[in-house]
């Protein structure tokens, strides 16, 4: 089994069940698991994972499950890339910390120039460094609130921002991130979002006014330091707002000083088959909020945005210790010139195309899949009763489980718990991608 223990370029590109799933070792791991780890952590499908890489998490018991996650939308070029890993060697290898704040190094510069010029936006941009979403979108808000000597923020119905104390307060869903954690952070105020399924015939424009009218009588622009979107929401259920709500809500925000943040943590880096899902419409947010697929599964985040906003808190007001692991800033370096160089926008686009006319043609005989949407490799189905739009959160979880057991790794999301949602690694196969469309098909067919 000394292969298994290899990712990288040499993994078989191949869904292979030696045993049931989850097999034995893994439950013993799960045992150990459960008597060791806060039951808190959840865990979606317990195989536990040797290797992966490609399109492919290989377990302890030797099965290969095709992935249709990414571990969350993180592992956008691949868990193994050959240049990420030899990146993330070479400076192991030089050094693993001094402390930007300390004595700093070239890494999280070059990091930061590289946000600067590709997120969107031709403007003067500065960036700062952080370890995780929820610690970036916090870091947003305080830059906001800086800027702008206001205290209140606004976030939507749906919105996933994380699990920290501000960003539970900013993020919607009481279960699993609230329930019984508060009292949460003040001065977070909650609007309507555009949700063209559950929302029709409400146009774009008009949801952002629905929303706007809101903001001015609920909160008070005099009042308001940031707006913060995700421009597809991501764990809200891949909410596609309708076109037009993104752009004028940025440009109500522009007029009114208000400071409009897109949280692209979980649509950044390509994939939606643009760079940054705001490039689709042309909307160029003040500040951009990063993650998740911006280092190949390091833990970094960042914050990117006009130099004038960025600059508005004091000299030592933004860090942390680990901000900007070197070795974090080594594997986004890598990430972001692959991302450059192996035209992996375009790929996220065709992943798109295979995944949406499939899943619309399985949606053209199974009225139970009330919605297909997303954009490139991020995809999802609602799947609701038959000829309704009331959500069926238990086929969703019977779906999910059904895929599992066929060595599909699938995520569920969704305010209501019914959206079955689709991140491949950019770097899968084709004929991964297709046989995990097919175990889908197969598997809804039956339950
Ligand atoms: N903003 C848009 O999607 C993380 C959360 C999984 P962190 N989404 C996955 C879970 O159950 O904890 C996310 C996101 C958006 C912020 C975050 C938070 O990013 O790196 O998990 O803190």
């Amino acid at each position: 089994m000394a292969d298994l223990h290899t990712g990288g370029p040499d993994l078989p590109q191949e869904r292979r069940l030696s045993t049931e799933i989850p097999g034995p070792r893994s439950r013993e791991l799960h045992a150990r698991k459960i008597a060791a780890v806060a039951q808190g952590v959840g865990t979606v499908l317990p195989i536990y994972a040797v290797a992966a890489g490609g399109g492919v998490v290989v377990d302890v018991d030797g099965n290969s499950l095709i992935d249709f996650g990414s571990g969350i939308a993180v592992t956008t070029i691949g868990n193994s890339a050959p240049t990420l890993v030899a990146a993330v060697n070479e400076q192991v290898a030089a050094f693993t910390h001094t402390c930007f704040m300390v004595t700093p190094y070239d890494g999280y510069v070059r990091v930061a120039e590289t946000l600067n010029r590709i997120t969107p936006g031709s403007h003067d941009k500065r960036t700062v460094l952080f370890n995780s979403g929820a610690e970036a979108v916090e870091n947003a808000v305080k830059i906001a609130r800086a800027h702008t000597r206001r205290p209140a923020v606004v976030a939507f119905d749906h919105a996933y921002h994380g699990r920290t104390n501000l960003t539970m307060a900013m993020t919607a869903k009481n279960l699993p991130y609230k329930s019984g954690f508060g009292p949460f952070a003040g001065e977070v105020y909650r609007a309507p979002v555009s949700y063209p399924f559950r929302d029709q015939g409400v146009e774009g424009p008009a949801a952002a006014r629905r929303a706007i009218d809101l903001i001015e009588k609920q909160v008070g622009t005099e009042n308001l330091a940031a707006v913060v979107i995700e421009p597809i929401q991501g764990e809200g259920g891949f909410v596609v707002p309708a076109p037009g709500f993104l752009t004028a809500l940025a440009s109500w925000c522009r007029a009114n000083d208000v400071v409009f943040v897109a949280d692209e943590v979980q649509t950044g880096f390509a994939r939606t088959g643009d760079l940054f899902a705001c490039d689709q419409e042309g909307v160029v947010p003040d500040l951009i909020v990063t993650a998740k697929g911006i280092a190949g599964g390091l833990p970094l985040a960042a914050v990117t945005g006009r130099a004038e906003i960025m600059d508005a808190p004091h000299v030592g007001g933004l860090g942390g210790t680990y901000g900007g692991n070197p070795i974090a800033c080594a594997a986004a370096l890598a990430v972001m010139e692959l991302i450059e160089t192996d035209g992996l926008v375009g790929r996220a686009r065709d992943i798109g195309l295979t995944m949406t006319e499939r899943l619309k043609a399985m949606r053209a005989v199974d009225e139970r899949i009330g919605d297909v949407r997303g954009r490139g490799a991020m995809i999802a189905i609602e799947l609701v009763e038959p000829g309704t739009r009331t959500p069926d959160a238990e086929l969703t979880r019977r779906v999910a489980a059904g895929a599992h057991a066929k060595g599909l790794i699938v995520l569920t999301c969704g305010t209501f718990g019914n959206v079955l949602r689709f991140l491949p690694p950019l770097s899968i196969p084709d004929q991964l991608l297709t046989e995990g469309l097919d175990i889908l098909d197969a598997v809804l067919k039956e339950s």
